[in-house]
Order: structure tokens, then C-alpha cells, then sequence
């Protein structure tokens, strides 16, 4: 995979949000702190901590619709929200945002830098091996970002396998990234962007054919920038869904949220939650984690 990555490193302010780097070892300034979480590796209750503490701190992207990180700080975006909504339910008062690549993520939870993943992960094997997912609350669809007209006709991985001189921009330590590897795509194929306007740029500069992102981000940047067009969806990528990642210590955390997350799914603010957003609630319906969690990669 060549790579577009600046390793840059930064903490964002000392607000509700601070952004941890793919650098191994580079801390931020609360990772020492537990207010919510629990120890990485231990099982003590991160339930009974964040209660005591009120806080939640999660691992979001800043990807809209999945996450979004407001211009005040706050964390927002369909698996937040949701997430926010089923911790006041189990009597933690909020949840407060770090913005982490999606590499860093699963290090960053079993290291205790933060509580949970509300990110969109998507669930597959290798991750679903790492951490405790709860059930899902988003069932989505994966695209390319493509110049307009989609001048090499990519919409489907095997395109990308039937022309070695396509490039594909993806997010490094992504789910599209692994939909790739699985799929036996060269890497020299692949370029690595840090994020989506990093990936949309690439296509726009011609250093990438099209960019690997969800159907729903990519129609998100799609509505502040008229230069490249987002493909219907991709039909030999696997089905992406995604809920709250636990360490897997935290037992009692994950089956308390599960019972409160199922109450809560049947509320109409769940259904309001997802549609704000753009997901069709009912998508994860009759879904469950254990499926998800047969996705190669
Ligand atoms: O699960 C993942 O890795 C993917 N999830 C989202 C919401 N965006 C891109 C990322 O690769």
C-alpha cells in the first residue's frame, strides 16, 4: 500500500474530544486517567465505574453519518447517539469522545485509553476475536468515490481484481482495506488516505480511481463537494454492521447494555435516531452480532 498518510499527531484542544494517533506509545493526555474505564486486561466493571465516574469515554472516526464531531466539541453521529441514549438508560450520565484512526481503535480500547468503540467498526472475524461487540444497531452498504461518469466502470471488487492498474484509496486498518487483502487485491493496489477528504481528494487528483468508503460517508462528502460521484452499491462487498465494542473483560457492561439496547430499539427515538442520519433502523433487524461476525478478514 503506498501511502498518503501524514503521521501527524495532535490533541485537539482540551474539549470533549481528543484525537489519538496510529503512532504505538503516543499517549494522550487523559490515557492515563480511568474516569470510566476499566484497566486494559481486567475484568473489572466498567459498568459500575462509569456510573460512578458519569462518563463514558468512546472511540469515535469524525466519519458522518456513523460519527460526527461537532464544531463545539461534541460527539455525535448514529452510533453515539445511540450509545449516549442506552448509557442513560444503564444511569451513566454522558459519554465523552476521543477521535482515533480506525487502526488505532481495538489498541486503544484493551490499552484503556477509552471505554468503548462507537465508531461504525464494522464486525468481522479478526475483530469480533479482540473485543466484546454488543448486538447491532447499523446494517449498512460499502461504495466507491469514483471521477464523475466512473470513467473505468468500477463497481465491484472483482473490477478492481480484473484491472491490476486500478488504484483504490481506503483508509489504512480499515473494513475496506481487509475486503481487499480477502479478496486478494495486490496491496500495490491500494493507497492509503487518512481520512475521507484525504480519499476524495486522491480520486479528485487523479493519484487514486475511486475510494473505498460506506455508501452513506461518501453521499456525506458527496454534499460538500460536486467533483467525483458515489457508485450504487457494491454487491461483492460483504454486509457491514456494527455496534458498541467492549473489552472483552467487560461482561457484565456488554449483557446489561444488550438487555438495554433491545428495550430500546423498540422506542421510537431509537427509529428517530437512525433516521436522522440516513440508516433504515430495520436494517439491523433479525441481524445478529454472531452473524457479522463471519465476515472474513
Ligand atoms: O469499520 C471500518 O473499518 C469502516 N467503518 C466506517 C464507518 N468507515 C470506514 C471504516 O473503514
Amino acid at each position: 500500500m503506498t501511502n498518503e498518510l501524514s503521521r501527524r499527531t495532535a490533541l485537539r484542544g482540551m474539549g470533549a474530544v481528543l484525537v489519538a494517533a496510529p503512532l504505538a506509545g503516543w499517549l494522550t493526555a487523559c490515557s492515563t486517567t480511568e474516569p470510566g474505564g476499566s484497566q486494559a486486561g481486567t475484568d473489572e466493571d466498567v459498568l459500575a465505574r462509569a456510573r460512578e465516574a458519569g462518563v463514558l469515554r468512546v472511540a469515535i472516526g469524525n466519519e458522518p453519518p456513523y460519527t460526527k464531531l461537532e464544531t463545539d466539541g461534541t460527539v455525535t453521529g448514529a452510533e453515539p447517539d445511540v450509545l449516549r441514549a442506552v448509557a442513560k438508560r444503564l444511569g451513566i450520565d454522558d459519554i465523552e469522545g476521543v477521535q482515533a484512526p480506525y487502526e488505532s481503535m481495538i489498541p486503544g480500547l484493551k490499552a484503556g485509553r477509552w471505554d468503548v468503540i462507537a465508531a461504525g467498526l464494522f464486525m468481522k472475524q479478526s475483530r469480533c476475536a479482540e473485543v466484546s461487540y454488543t448486538e447491532p444497531v447499523i446494517v449498512s452498504t460499502e461504495s466507491f468515490g469514483v471521477p464523475p461518469g466512473n470513467p473505468k466502470g468500477i463497481e465491484a471488487v472483482q473490477d478492481v481484481l480484473d484491472n491490476p492498474e486500478l488504484k483504490i484509496a481506503i483508509l489504512p486498518g480499515g473494513f475496506e482495506e481487509g475486503i481487499l487483502n480477502t479478496a486478494k487485491v495486490p496491496t500495490d493496489q491500494q493507497v492509503g488516505v487518512n481520512d475521507g477528504r484525504s480519499g476524495v481528494e486522491a480520486v479528485k487528483a487523479g493519484r487514486a480511481d475511486a475510494f473505498f468508503l460506506p455508501t452513506l460517508s461518501l453521499q456525506a462528502l458527496a454534499e460538500d463537494d460536486s467533483g467525483f460521484d458515489v457508485t450504487d452499491v457494491v454487491a461483492d462487498a460483504p454486509k457491514t454492521g456494527s455496534g458498541a465494542a467492549f473489552r472483552t473483560g467487560d461482561t457484565t457492561m456488554v449483557e446489561e447494555y444488550n438487555k438495554e439496547l433491545e428495550a430500546f430499539k423498540q422506542t421510537p427515538e431509537f427509529a428517530d435516531i437512525l433516521d436522522k442520519w440516513g440508516f433504515e433502523a430495520a436494517a439491523a433487524d433479525g441481524v445478529t452480532t454472531e452473524e457479522l461476525c463471519q465476515n472474513e478478514g
